[in-house]
């Protein structure tokens, strides 16, 4: 371990402001209010990439360490700070209310989240690589659905799965907020709109959506003007 690594205690988080899976753990610490020193990962601070690419090699952030133990994958994230780290605003409910909030943070990283970064992926390829048309008009239909299964089955809220905000809402946030710039919800889908609006006027989640605001331009796809 470099010097920079040994040295440092507590909770580090390898991130960025404008990512969406970062988004979602970030909601999460300043929800509970749990101290934290952000890695930021930008060219300023290459050392950060480099320690961030030691813990996973995957380079996908964020990563959590807790005196330098990697923690990885935004729900396991969450999860570890709800065990190890807990505040009193992040419910976690047991038995049936937490195998649903569960397959609701599910349901936003696996359906949503990762539908909606089919074409902006597809936007940033190398030169010289083909556009992937057929891989993002499937993404995009599966978007559609997503957003048709949420207007069907989501609760009357204000979040998730009713009166108070869990992990599945960290995962809804960043998730719809972008998804919507790719796909709009729209006024036919009332519901999941009205939830997308309360979630942005969330403090926490205006917050993440306010420091990522200086990194719109880089959007592959362009941000629209609004939000
Ligand atoms: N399943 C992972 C996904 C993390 C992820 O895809 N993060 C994005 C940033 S929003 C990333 O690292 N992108 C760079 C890449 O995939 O190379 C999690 O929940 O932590």
């Amino acid at each position: 371990m470099s010097p920079s690594t040994s040295l440092r205690t507590g909770l580090q988080l390898f991130a960025h402001p404008f990512s969406s899976y970062c988004q979602k753990v970030l909601i999460a610490l300043w929800a509970d209010g749990t101290p934290f020193e952000y890695r930021m990962l930008d060219e300023a601070h290459p050392d950060n990439f480099a320690e961030l690419e030691r813990h996973w090699p995957f380079r996908q952030f964020p990563v959590l360490l807790d005196d330098g133990r990697a923690v990885i994958e935004t729900t396991c994230i969450i999860e570890h700070l709800q065990a190890y780290h807990r505040g009193s605003n992040l419910w976690t409910p047991d038995g049936e209310e937490g195998r649903r909030v569960r397959f609701l943070d599910r349901f936003f990283d696996l359906y949503v989240m990762n539908s909606m970064t089919v074409p902006v992926f597809d936007a940033l390829r190398p030169e010289g690589v083909l556009p992937d048309a057929y891989g993002v008009e499937r993404a995009m239909a599966r978007l559609r659905t997503a957003y048709d299964w949420l207007e069907t089955n989501l609760g009357d809220g204000p979040w998730a799965i009713g009166e108070r905000f869990t992990l599945a809402d960290c995962a809804a946030a960043p998730s719809l907020f972008y998804a919507d710039w790719v796909e709009e919800i729209g006024s036919g889908r009332p519901r999941l709109a009205a939830y997308r609006a309360r979630l942005l006027a969330h403090p926490m989640v205006a917050r993440a959506v306010d420091e990522g605001r200086p990194y719109r331009k880089f959007f592959p796809l362009g941000a629209p003007d609004r939000d």
